[in-house]
C-alpha cells in the first residue's frame, strides 16, 4: 500500500446529462491533502468498464484511501453510502447500452460490504463545515453500487489498512434547471465537501 496516495474517482455523464457533478467536483480538488497525493480518475458509466478502469487505478496507485463519487439526481444533500450490495439491476441502460438484471457484481462474493471510511466522523465534520450531508443505506443497484461493491471487495481481498467508500452528490444547478423541482448543489460546495471527507479520512488513516 502506498500510504501517500489517495484515489478519488468520478463518473462520465449518463442518462442524457451533459455533465456529471461527481467528476466536475473531483476535478476541483487540490492535488494534495497534507502530504498525501490526490490521484483523480474518471470512470466510464458502464458496469463492466468501470470496474476494469478502477482495477487499473488500484494497481497503479495502491491507495491508502479510496473514495468513489457519483451523481444522485434528486438528492438534496451529500449521501455517505454505508453499504454496497452484490447486485446489478438496472432499469435504464448504462453508457454501453447494457441493462443487467438480477446479476452479481462478483459471483461468490458476500451479499453486502460496508464502507470502511469513518463515515460518522465525516458526517460530523461536514455538518461543522456547513455542508448538508447524511448517511445513506443504499447506493442503489446501478453503476455506482457496482463500483462501490467492487472497490470494497478488492480492498478486502488485498488485506491491509486501506479505507474505501462512496459518496453520492446532488445535481449541479445547471442540471436541476432541466428537472423542475429537483434540488441542486453548487460545484464548489461539492468540491469543498470532498475535501472535508478526504481530510477526515486522512486524519484516521494509519501512518
Ligand atoms: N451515478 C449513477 C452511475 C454513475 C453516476 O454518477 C448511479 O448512481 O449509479
Amino acid at each position: 500500500m502506498n500510504e501517500n496516495n489517495i484515489l478519488v474517482t468520478g463518473f462520465e455523464p449518463f442518462g442524457g446529462e451533459k455533465v456529471n457533478p461527481a467528476w466536475t467536483a473531483v476535478c476541483g480538488l487540490q492535488d494534495y491533502i497534507g502530504s498525501m497525493r490526490v490521484c483523480k480518475v474518471l470512470l466510464p458509466t458502464e458496469f463492466i468498464r468501470s470496474t476494469e478502469v478502477l482495477d487499473e487505478a488500484l494497481r497503479t496507485y495502491d491507495p491508502a484511501i479510496a473514495l468513489c463519487v457519483g451523481q444522485a439526481g434528486g438528492a438534496e444533500r451529500i449521501r455517505l453510502e454505508r453499504v454496497a450490495v452484490n447486485l446489478r439491476d438496472a432499469s435504464v441502460p448504462d453508457n454501453a447500452g447494457v441493462i443487467p438484471m438480477d446479476e452479481k457484481v462478483i459471483p461468490g462474493g458476500p451479499d453486502g460490504l460496508f464502507a470502511t471510511l469513518p463515515l460518522k466522523s465525516i458526517r460530523d465534520a461536514l455538518k461543522r463545515g456547513g455542508v448538508p450531508a447524511a448517511l445513506s443505506l443504499s447506493a442503489g443497484t446501478y453503476v455506482c453500487n457496482n463500483v462501490m461493491y467492487h472497490l470494497l471487495y478488492r480492498l478486502k481481498e488485498r488485506g491491509g489498512t486501506a479505507a474505501g467508500g462512496f459518496v453520492h452528490v446532488p445535481y449541479l444547478p445547471e442540471q436541476a434547471a432541466a428537472h423542475p423541482g429537483a434540488p441542486s448543489m453548487d460545484a464548489r460546495l461539492i468540491t469543498r465537501a470532498l475535501g472535508i471527507i478526504l481530510e477526515t479520512a486522512a486524519l484516521s488513516s494509519p501512518k
